[in-house]
């Protein structure tokens, strides 16, 4: 198997779906940690030497630069045989989730939580608007799991390691008390918790911490 490096930050639950994937694989990883509340990812020399995309995370493999959560994620599945879903419909509902948390529960609630805990003077304004759509994902997030173990199915899948990533987080960074908020999210955290070698993502990304104002 390749040699991994990830560029990380520990705050970045993208980088922490690909770490925990890893470490559920049984594979280790070299942590690079990257000054990203210092601004280095908007630099054009980062941008040129490492991600083109100027974001967090990217997974060396054998020094091959790699990207973007998702397709990462199925390709450690497909090496691996694990967590890619076994029928053709499984499989599709991976995708479709997948497609679903980086467009709306990641892409929204990484960017309500950055704000919201690690930047002093959030705008109110700005805030609200997230979490009122942030509270209608985690609504359809809820019912979905009412009926299904996990995202895809019976079975833990990629999707799921996706989509947990930004809401394991402790509630005073996210402001969700989802046992009492969402209890079907709830449960499923817990199912995803009790994965065997599953581990937080400040267990498993070292690094310099950003500040907590809230
Ligand atoms: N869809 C991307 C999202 C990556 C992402 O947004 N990363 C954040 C840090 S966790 C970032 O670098 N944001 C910089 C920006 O949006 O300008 C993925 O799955 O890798």
């Amino acid at each position: 198997m390749p040699a991994y490096r990830l560029h990380h930050f520990p705050e970045s639950g993208n980088s922490y779906k690909l770490a925990l994937m890893l470490t559920l694989c049984g594979e280790s990883f070299e942590p690079v940690w990257t000054d990203f509340g210092g601004g280095i990812t908007r630099t054009a020399d980062w941008r040129a030497q490492v991600n083109e995309m100027g974001e967090i995370p990217v997974l060396e493999e054998d020094g091959r630069r790699l990207t973007q959560t998702a397709p990462i994620l199925l390709k450690l599945a497909e090496r691996y045989g694990r967590f890619g879903g076994a029928a053709e419909d499984e499989r599709y509902a991976i995708l479709r989730w997948l497609f679903w948390d980086n467009h709306k529960l990641s892409g929204y609630m990484a960017t309500y939580r950055y704000l919201r805990t690690f930047t002093p003077k959030p705008d109110p304004q700005m805030l609200a608007f997230l979490r009122r759509r942030i509270d209608d994902f985690l609504g359809i997030l809820d019912r979905h799991l009412q009926e299904s173990a996990f995202v895809a199915g019976a079975q833990p899948s990629i999707a799921d390691l996706s989509m947990q990533a930004y809401l394991h987080y402790p509630a005073d960074e996210h402001g969700y008390d989802f046992a009492d908020s969402h209890p079907a999210i709830s449960a499923w955290l817990g199912r995803i918790a009790a994965l065997p070698g599953w581990r937080s993502a400040y267990d498993l990304l070292p690094g310099q911490r950003l500040q907590h104002y809230m």
